[in-house]
């Protein structure tokens, strides 16, 4: 027993990092047209509108919006079952609140799904990653419960419009970084407190539990799934303080998924919000309505693996999450990721323990700098090496631990925008894309070694992987 057979072998990407056109057939501008690019050192700016001289990276990004027949091309040569991408949802709603979507922003996600299928890719559609329509702002965003209406319209507009071309879905990336960058996360300023933070993740997890329900009711053979941003902790040391330190970091990152895979707030933060004085903006039949909504699956993205003890003061600095511990057992990436393969399968372990419900990783993968080499190849033994490992890992779960893993998506299949740093440089891709920091180059797109190997990885569905 190895991978089952129609495992979803595939990669992933997000609209707002690799679509560009963000302008194009009335789009309008969401959260990430308003961020800089950054670097490993210099955070993201998000600015007050689009001003002259700053570089916007979704602005053209790797104008995926305009080349996707040729992308979606080599993703159908490498044989991916599955395709991850995102609906940019001001292209469909262009102000977030419009009363009717706009046809061409529909139109070209049916030429896109089309192309899908033509080489027998399944979309896994993300119905919002990092990219909130900058129109709901006049609301406070996610803070306002109206927004769950606005969201609930879009899903049905898309979930309509899809029927029978898509039958996977995400309703948020990574939900849990409104705890930790609710700007990327849902357009809530990154200094809102506690309580904001709160109020806006609570009316995401009850858009989530309705579109859940909606997807089922629109079409049966939807599959809904909730994403979580692989926050996955040791403890600094077995001193029991360490231990308690990271099972409240844990809590804190998973209520998320609790929420979504049980239909309820667990007690442990109920606890920790009257403690706070956090009084949730209930309205009658809301519990109902989690309870209504649970998904079908648990997806997440993997890159790394935390320290956290009983000094950890959470810090996110340029992409990066910093608890003040490091582990002396693992090597980091340039962008000081730690690369923990063996850290997966735990988390697969814990995932599937705590919620029976099957499993999908969505991202996974290794950040680099490429170099472009003479006759335009690019030798990437590194993120060969990378995927490998975690694949392996992925392979014991399956096998030994009898976890029910319904496929992988590596991250940034193509190299995109960062969403962590706003950079072009650090690269995921099989695909290069010849593009700068400001996304200037031709663009033109060239196969990598790990494209030729992840080729082989698919035909032999996990079993080779040299
Ligand atoms: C995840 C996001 C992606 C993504 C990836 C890699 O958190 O869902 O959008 O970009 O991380 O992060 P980065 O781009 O910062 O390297």
């Amino acid at each position: 027993m190895s991978f089952p057979k129609d495992f979803l072998w595939g990669g992933a990407t997000a609209a707002n990092q690799c679509e560009g056109a963000y302008l194009t057939d009335g789009k309008g501008l969401n959260t990430s047209d308003v961020m800089t690019a950054g670097d490993v050192r210099t955070p993201r700016e998000i600015t007050d509108g689009i001003l002259p001289g700053k570089n916007y990276p979704s602005h053209i990004a790797i104008d995926h919006y305009g080349r996707f027949k040729e992308d979606i091309a080599l993703f159908g040569e490498m044989g991916f079952k599955c395709y991850r991408m995102s609906i940019n949802w001001a292209r469909i709603f262009p102000n977030g609140d419009d009363a009717q979507p706009n046809e061409a922003g529909l139109a070209h996600y049916d030429a896109v799904f089309d192309e899908c299928r033509k080489y027998g890719i399944e979309p896994l559609v993300t119905i919002s990653h990092y990219e909130t329509p900058l129109g709901l702002q006049k609301y406070g965003s996610w803070t306002n419960r109206k927004v769950v209406d606005f969201y609930l319209r879009y899903c049905e507009t898309i979930f309509k419009r899809y029927k029978g071309k898509v039958r996977y879905w995400l309703t948020f990336n990574e939900i849990n970084c409104m705890s930790l960058m609710p700007w990327t996360a849902g357009g809530v300023p990154n200094s809102a407190d506690e309580k904001t933070r709160m109020t806006a993740a609570y009316h995401q997890l009850l858009a989530s539990a309705r579109a859940v329900k909606l997807a089922h009711e629109i079409d049966p053979e939807n599959k809904v799934g909730m994403m979580y941003a692989g926050m996955f902790s040791y403890p600094n040391s077995c001193d029991p303080d360490d231990i308690q330190a990271n099972t409240e970091f844990m809590n804190k990152m998973l209520f998320y998924c609790d929420v979504q895979a049980r239909g309820y707030y667990p007690a442990y933060k109920l606890r920790e919000f009257e403690r706070l004085g956090i009084v949730l903006p209930q309205q009658p039949g809301d519990a109902e309505t989690l309870r209504a909504g649970t998904v079908d699956f648990i997806s997440f993205s993997y890159y790394f693996t935390m320290v956290v003890g009983k000094k950890t003061q959470l810090n996110m600095d340029c992409g990066s999450v910093n608890t003040g511990y490091t582990n002396p057992y693992l090597p980091r990436t340039a962008w000081g990721w730690t690369i923990d393969p063996k850290g997966l399968r735990h988390a697969l372990n814990l995932l599937y323990d705590r919620y029976q419900l099957p499993l999908m990783v969505v991202e996974n993968g290794l950040g680099a700098y490429d170099k472009l080499e003479e006759g335009n190849v690019i030798h990437d033994p590194y993120r060969i090496e990378y995927l490998r490992e975690h694949i392996k890992e992925m392979k014991k779960a399956v096998e030994l631990d009898g976890i029910p893993l319904m496929g992988y998506t590596t991250w940034g299949c193509i190299d995109i925008v960062s969403a962590g740093t706003g950079e072009m440089k650090k690269r995921y891709g099989f695909i290069y894309v010849d593009a700068d920091d400001a996304c200037q180059g031709t663009l033109d797109r060239y196969r990598k070694d790990s494209f030729y190997w992840y080729k082989k990885v698919i035909a032999s569905n996990g079993e080779d992987l040299d």
